[in-house]
């Protein structure tokens, strides 16, 4: 029976419907793996059901000599933990999980923009503090989101489904970048470069991939194209925004506030980041509901069965 091993911790349902498929060994931990649990992933299983936090890098791959391994099945979207390319060389296949994360990390997006314009954590964390004096006409006044023009780096499914929220739901004008000029049902400004997106609007938020390819696209030039009034929201990978030249913008209020979900060197966060009161910080709660988890693992193993069965993949990436 085909060896597979199941490297993180899933719904009870995702490791069932495994188990019906194969002979499963289930490493039912929130850790990633170390080197040797990485190594024997792909020298003694046949597939790997593997997640953000392993890193199948070129090193790796290198010291494992000749994989046994012949397909990574990722849950998740971003799979910018795994070197594709050296994958593929040594006869790997990656898969993906595409569609099942889109809604609720768009809706982790909302949050973060709600929550960063309206200043929410702020407010959260003074009614704790017990330091709440009572409500006054100019208290706490944030950016009211309806009518103004949110930017989107990255117009991917996520980036999309993002773009129809702030549409429909928040009357807002969209704007984004994105290599390609998208069929939208609604309309949108297209921008050629970060900086001209950064410059004209409200609030921007990124959707891009993550990995060398969008590594650090919001660096100190695009921070420093927007205005004093704009918030920061990121739901996509750290790597995306050089993280020390947000802060500096957070702290020298060169931009209004930020809403972050993943961050650069995760799960680490840095203490200039925590001291400030101008953002708002989730720990990657992008997929975070177990019916969208469920529906990740139910993809995940479904590109597994395709794959051993011979026929074409489902997600490939
Ligand atoms: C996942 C994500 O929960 O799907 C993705 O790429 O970022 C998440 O929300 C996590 O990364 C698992 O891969």
């Amino acid at each position: 029976m085909t060896k597979i091993l199941i490297a993180r911790n899933l719904p009870e349902s995702v490791v069932a419907e495994a188990r019906e498929a194969f002979d499963v060994t289930y490493r039912d931990r929130p850790d990633p793996m170390s080197r040797d649990e990485m190594l024997a992933s792909l020298t003694e299983y046949d597939g790997v059901l593997v997640t953000l936090g392993d890193s199948y890098n070129a090193e790796v791959f290198a010291a494992a000599g000749v994989p046994r391994a012949r397909i990574l099945a990722n849950f998740g979207v971003g799979f910018n933990h795994i070197d594709v390319e050296v994958a593929r060389n040594a006869g790997v296949t990656v898969t993906n999980t595409p569609g099942a994360v889109t809604d609720a990390t768009a809706d982790i997006a909302m949050t973060l923009m709600l929550m960063s314009c309206r200043r929410a954590g702020e407010g959260e964390r003074m009614v704790r503090a017990g330091s709440w004096q009572g409500w006054h006409p100019v208290q706490m006044l944030g950016l009211h989101m309806t009518g103004k023009t949110v930017g989107i780096l990255g117009m991917g499914r996520i980036g999309q489904a993002i773009a129809r929220r702030c549409h429909y739901g928040f009357g807002m004008d969209v704007a984004y970048m994105s290599r390609s000029e998208k069929a939208l049902d609604h309309p949108a400004t297209r921008y050629d470069t970060p900086e001209e997106l950064a410059a004209n609007v409200d609030i921007l938020v990124t959707a891009l991939p993550g990995g060398a390819a969008t590594r650090h696209t919001v660096n100190a030039d695009v921070l420093a194209a927007m205005r004093p009034h704009a918030h920061f929201v990121n739901i996509s990978r750290g790597d995306v925004v050089d993280e020390a030249a947000l802060i500096a913008a957070l702290q020298e209020k060169r931009i209004a506030g930020a809403g972050l979900d993943v961050y650069e060197f995760e799960p680490q966060v840095p203490e200039a980041l925590r001291d400030l009161d101008n953002v708002v910080l989730l720990p990657h709660l992008g997929t975070a509901a177990l019916e969208v988890r469920e529906e990740m693992g139910r993809m995940a193993v479904a590109n597994l069965c395709a794959f051993f069965a011979g026929e074409p993949v489902p997600n490939p990436v």
